[in-house]
């Protein structure tokens, strides 16, 4: 196998090049290289100056994750990246494409990096779980300072070449020509320089003269931050890299990093990076199915859903129609969209000319015959069969041939929609979540006769447009909602025999959700489906509705509002709840917070089990992706089945016996064969 580093002399400067496809992943056969390429520099008296580079869409993307949990292989990073560094002619790295983790690590043991106006660098170990581990965490503050080493570091996100020149990690932006040339003569205009080495640096004492920093970050972050246990590590080694040598600075560095290496949280969040991309493959259809081209997308329905969706669309430059029916609320829809745009624009994530460009992409009409020439329609329309089997067979009458119809429904048959067209292989689901234009998930279910071309050209799309997709069989709630009904289920059953349901709402924001099923009814809106009969009461929610009692937008739900918004429990509800479950013959008791944990979340591993047996989902892990990615399941656990597997599926089916719940076939004998459900 040959290796992927190639060295060739350009007059006196040494070009060492990476071909690792498809990201030059710091695999075992380039670090090797890397460290021969520096040994050769070195001991050949003709070589003054190096140039590190790499071929492909990107310099070094970070260590080879799929190399993690294997036995190491030497030589290690951090012994390539003190070889650059220790060299005594000037190595340069040449930065194209995106310097992620390890990759950012052997730029900063180079004495200069240069890049292209476009790259990007940063340190996303800690969206794995860990921190650098190759002495990323004590270079960069050496040359940075502490407080903008803080952000890249604890936070994992990349910045682009300008503001990383900004901060000092990148020396010079070529504009224009070529990268690799521009490299051999900035290095050969270091020649005979002193030797800028960033370990060597002095830049850290920010952190020292002025340790609030790291607890103002901290505090800074504290909700983006919650539960994951590698930021604080994170935080811990930057400032270890102001009050320690390097050596003992990167002696602490690796005890944070061994210790989060061997944590459930990184195996976790592993297993998230590949579940995320496993997901948008399609096991059963080629992967050079020819795609459709969408080059214009119709949304029919201005409302919350519909103009969020068609946001996702003009975001992405694809010119969208959006029809309704009337013109008010036509204007109102398209009002609202504008408005997002500009609050983005504020946040300064847009600027007003992107604004202005998405807007100009979109064609409000109130004409069915405008969506013609459409490569793809969205009805986002009311949820009730009859609408939406009226909505696809005019569809069917004016879309062109060949045009993909798909339907935002959130839960109702795919396959009976398709039933009032005469193209079910054009047919899909594509179930956006609410606000559509911010949440990533987007369940993409697959019809019984929906067509190879059409399901890889939605995947695709889903790429384009910056969500991140699962597929799903046509079964009622499909993947998400579907397990959640049975959380929900449990979780107004629990409140019933005498659990508080702030107590509910506590285990699982412990647990690590955003909020509780009782705090989200209030954000919804329990009135939300209400028939607005207040002497009907067949439910809590509609004994709450009853009572005025419509959610944080009435000032009260199942918690009452202060102005700040600030929850209380209720003693109204409490009541409300316990005449209720008198009423139904409940017996109160004491539930404790586990029994609350095990009732609300097993049954979600059970119906996910279920969705598996019945093929609903391709795998495990794209069932992971979904709940994390549209509910808010604590990434650091790696979604229910995931999560399921790290406590053991023994444990689960234990669980669920305990509390009478029912146990699937298909959980009942993987747990009996001590097996998982993702490999
Ligand atoms: N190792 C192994 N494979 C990787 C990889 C990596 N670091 N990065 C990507 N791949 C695979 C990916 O699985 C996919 O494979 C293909 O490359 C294309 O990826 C010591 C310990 C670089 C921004 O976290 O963020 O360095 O599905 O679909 O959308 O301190 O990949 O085709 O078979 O994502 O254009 C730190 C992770 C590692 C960067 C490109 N580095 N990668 O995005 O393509 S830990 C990272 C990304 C570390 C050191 C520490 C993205 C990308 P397949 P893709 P993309």
């Amino acid at each position: 196998m040959p290796s992927p580093i190639s060295t060739e002399k350009q007059g006196n400067v040494l070009v060492v090049t990476s071909d690792n496809p498809p990201v030059n992943a710091l695999g075992q056969a380039v670090r090797q290289g890397l460290k021969e390429a520096i040994e050769q520099a070195g001991s050949d008296s003709d070589v003054e100056a190096v140039v590190i580079r790499c071929d492909g869409r990107t310099f070094f993307a970070g260590a080879d994750i799929t190399e993690f949990g294997k036995p190491p292989q030497g030589p290690s990073l951090p012994e390539v990246c003190d070889a650059i560094e220790a060299s005594d002619k000037p190595v340069v790295a040449a930065i194209h494409g995106t310097a992620l983790g390890g990759g950012c690590e052997v730029a900063l043991a180079c004495h200069y990096r240069i890049a292209v106006a476009d790259a990007k660098l940063g340190l996303p170990e800690v969206k794995l779980g860990l921190i650098p581990g190759a002495a990323g965490t004590q270079r960069l503050p050496r040359l940075v300072g502490a407080e903008a080493a803080l952000p890249l570091v604890v936070m994992g996100n990349p910045i682009p070449a300008k503001k990383a020149q900004g901060i000092g990690l990148v020396d010079h932006i070529v504009t224009d020509g070529d990268l690799k040339d521009a490299a051999i003569s900035f290095a050969q205009s270091k020649i005979g320089a002193d030797i800028p080495r960033t370990s060597e640096m002095t830049n850290n004492q920010d952190g020292v003269k002025n340790p609030d920093i790291f607890d103002d970050f901290r505090a800074k972050n504290g909700r983006k931050l919650r539960g994951f246990d590698a930021p604080n590590a994170g935080i811990a080694a930057v400032k270890a890299a102001g009050e320690m040598s390097f050596a003992e600075g990167v002696k602490k560095e690796r005890e944070l990093f061994t210790q989060l290496m061997m944590g459930t949280q990184s195996a976790a969040m592993q297993h998230y990076f590949f579940a995320e991309r496993a997901a948008n493959k399609i096991d059963d259809v080629p992967s050079d199915t020819k795609l459709i081209d969408v080059k214009k997308v119709g949304i029919i329905g201005a409302g919350t859903m519909g103009g969020g969706i068609a946001m996702n669309f003009l975001s992405a430059g694809i010119p969208v129609t959006m029809l309704e029916m009337k013109q008010d609320a036509l204007d109102r829809g398209t009002g609202v969209m504008r408005k997002n745009y500009e609050n983005t624009a504020k946040r300064g994530r847009m600027t007003e000319e992107q604004v202005e460009g998405a807007m100009n992409l979109l064609t409000p009409t109130l004409s069915y015959d405008d969506l013609a020439d459409c490569d793809l329609v969205i009805e986002a329309v009311y949820e009730n069969m009859d609408v939406k089997k009226e909505v696809f067979a005019k569809l069917d009458e004016v879309v062109k041939d060949g045009a993909i119809l798909a339907s935002n429904t959130s839960y109702l048959d795919i396959d009976e929609i398709a039933t009032a067209t005469k193209r079910p292989g054009y047919v899909i689901g594509l179930h956006f979540f609410s606000p559509a234009n911010v949440m990533k998930l987007l369940e993409v279910v697959r019809g019984e006769k929906t067509r190879d071309d059409v399901l890889a050209t939605a995947m695709k799309l889903s790429k384009t447009i910056g969500k991140v997709a699962a597929v799903s069989g046509v079964c009622p709630g499909f993947i998400g909602n579907r397990m959640l009904s049975k959380r929900q289920e449990q979780a107004n059953q629990l409140i019933l025999e005498g659990a508080n349901y702030w107590e509910v709402d506590d285990v699982l924001l412990e647990f690590g959700f955003p909020m509780g099923p009782f705090q989200m009814g209030d954000l919804a809106g329990l009135d939300i489906g209400w028939h607005r009969d207040p002497n009907k009461v067949t439910t809590v929610r509609e004994a709450l509705c009853a009572a005025g009692r419509f959610g944080q937008k009435a000032g009260k739900g199942f918690y009452d509002y202060d102005e700040a918004r600030n929850r209380t429990p209720s003693d109204e509800v409490k009541k409300i709840i316990a005449d209720f479950a008198e009423k139904e013959g409940n017996e109160q008791r004491d539930i404790s917070k586990d029994e609350i944990r095990e009732r609300l979340l097993y049954p979600m591993v059970n119906e996910g089990a279920k969705i598996l047996d019945e093929g609903m989902a391709q795998r495990a892990s794209d069932i992971d992706v979904v709940w994390i990615n549209g509910y808010g399941w604590p990434l650091y656990t790696g979604g229910p089945m995931f999560w399921a597997d790290t406590i053991g599926l023994k444990t689960v089916v234990d669980g669920l016996k305990k509390h009478d719940l029912p146990v699937s076939d298909y959980l009942a004998k993987k747990a009996e064969a001590g097996e998982r459900f993702n490999k």
